[in-house]
C-alpha cells in the first residue's frame, strides 16, 4: 500500500485550486499508449485494445507505465470515451489501422435500444482498474478519471467512425434536434453516473473530452456543448462540491472565452490553436489553464520544439498553468523527446 497524500496536497490538484507553484505540473493527453514499447508489449498480451480496457490488471499497468518511466504529476485511467456507447449497448469494435467502428445509429426509434441501467454491469472492470491505480500510484499522483462530453460521443454513435465533418451528427442537430436533445439528456445521465462510479472508486479530478465541439455554429453550440457539459458538471457537484473538472472543447475557438463560467468547469484544456496571449489574458486570468504544446512538435523535438515549450512557459507565468500538450500524444513521438521536455519543465523556475 501506498500512502497517498490527501488530493489538495498533490501539485497538479493545487494548480486546479488556483496555488503558485515552484513549477508546472504536468501529464500528456494520451500518456499510455503505442509510442511506448511497454505499451504494445501489454497491447499483446491482452490481444486487442477493448480486451486490455476491460482488463482491470492490464489497465492498471499501462496507466502506470508512463507514470514510472517519467513521473507525471497526474495519471489518467486507461480506458475510452466509446466505452460508455458500449455499455449503453452499441455494438463497438476497433479495426487494426482504422480506429473505432460503431453499429451507427440512423433513426430516433433506435434510440430506444439504448439501456442507461445495464452501464455499470459491462463498465465494472473499468471501476476496479480505478481502485488499483489509486492504491498503486507514488504518494503525489492525482488520478484524472474521464469520459467523452455528450456531444463529441453522440458524433461517433451517430456516424459509426471517426470522420472530419461529423456529419451524421450535424444533420441531427440542424433535422430533428429534439431527437438529439433526447440522446443528449441520455448521455448526460449515463455520464454521470459513470463518472460518479469512477470518484467513488478513487478519481480525484475529471475530464470531459469535446475533441468535436469545433464544429457547431454558435447557436448548437451553446446547446449540444455548452448545456450538456454544465448540466454534468451541476450533478456531480451536487455529490461532490469541491470536485475538480477540466474540460476540454478542442477547436472552440473564440467560444472558449466564457466556456468555464458557463459550464462550472474549475480549468480549461486549451487545443493547440489557442493564441496564447489571447489565452493567457481572457481566459487564464480567471480559471487555471493546461496546455497547449502541438503533439507534431513533441514529434518534431529539436530547438523548434524547445523553443515552443519556453514560449508557453513565459506566458504563463506566475501560477497554476498545467503543462499538457494542445491534443494526445501521437504513436510516433520519440520517448526520448518527452525526456527532453521533461528535463526543460523541471529545470523551469516559474518566478518572474
Ligand atoms: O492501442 C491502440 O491501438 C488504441 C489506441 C487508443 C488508445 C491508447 C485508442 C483508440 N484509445 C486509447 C486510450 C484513450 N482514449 C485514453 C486513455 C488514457 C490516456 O490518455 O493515456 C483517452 C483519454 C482516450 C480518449 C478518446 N478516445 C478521445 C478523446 C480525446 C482525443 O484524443 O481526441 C477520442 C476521440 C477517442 C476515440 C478513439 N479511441 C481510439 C482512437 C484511435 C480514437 C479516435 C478515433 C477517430 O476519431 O479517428
Amino acid at each position: 500500500m501506498n500512502s497517498a497524500l490527501p488530493a489538495s496536497q498533490k501539485p497538479f490538484i493545487k494548480a486546479l485550486n488556483g496555488e503558485a507553484l515552484p513549477r508546472p505540473p504536468v501529464w500528456l493527453m494520451r500518456q499510455a499508449g503505442r509510442y511506448l514499447p511497454e505499451y504494445r508489449a501489454t497491447r499483446a498480451q491482452a490481444g486487442s485494445f477493448l480486451d486490455l480496457c476491460y482488463n482491470p490488471d492490464l489497465a492498471t499497468e499501462v496507466t502506470l507505465q508512463p507514470i514510472r518511466r517519467f513521473g507525471f504529476d497526474a495519471a489518467i485511467l486507461f480506458a475510452d470515451i466509446l466505452l460508455l456507447p458500449q455499455a449503453l449497448g452499441q455494438e463497438l469494435r476497433f479495426q487494426e489501422g482504422e480506429g473505432p467502428l460503431l453499429a451507427a445509429i440512423r433513426s430516433e426509434a433506435e434510440l430506444g435500444k439504448l439501456r442507461p441501467e445495464a452501464i455499470h454491469a459491462r463498465l465494472e472492470p473499468v471501476y476496479e482498474a480505478v481502485a488499483r491505480i489509486k492504491a498503486a500510484l507514488p504518494a503525489e499522483t492525482a488520478l484524472i478519471g474521464f469520459a467523452g462530453a455528450p456531444w463529441t460521443v453522440a458524433t461517433y454513435m451517430l456516424e459509426g467512425r471517426g470522420g472530419n465533418d461529423q456529419a451524421a451528427a450535424k444533420m441531427w442537430a440542424f433535422g430533428n434536434p429534439a431527437a438529439l436533445d433526447r440522446l443528449m439528456a441520455l448521455l448526460v445521465d449515463s455520464t454521470v453516473s459513470y463518472l460518479d462510479r469512477q470518484i467513488q472508486a478513487g478519481a480525484e479530478v475529471v475530464q470531459l473530452f469535446d475533441t468535436w465541439a469545433g464544429v457547431l455554429p454558435d447557436e448548437q453550440f451553446q446547446r449540444y456543448c455548452v448545456l450538456p457539459v454544465k448540466m454534468i458538471i451541476q450533478r456531480l457537484r451536487q455529490k461532490y462540491p469541491a470536485l475538480p473538472v477540466i474540460a476540454f472543447p478542442r477547436g472552440a475557438g473564440a467560444q472558449y472565452d466564457g466556456f468555464a463560467a458557463a459550464t462550472g468547469a474549475t480549468a480549461l484544456s486549451l487545443d493547440y490553436t489557442v493564441p496564447l496571449a489571447w489565452a493567457r489574458d481572457r481566459l487564464w486570468s480567471k480559471h487555471p489553464v493546461q496546455g497547449n504544446l502541438d503533439p507534431r512538435l513533441l514529434v518534431a523535438g529539436g530547438p523548434q520544439m524547445m523553443q515552443a515549450v519556453q514560449r508557453i512557459l513565459q506566458h504563463f507565468q506566475g501560477r497554476n498553468h498545467i503543462f499538457n500538450l494542445g491534443h494526445g500524444i501521437l504513436p510516433e513521438t520519440p520517448p526520448q523527446h518527452v525526456e527532453q521536455l521533461l528535463r526543460l519543465l523541471r529545470g523551469a523556475s516559474m518566478a518572474a
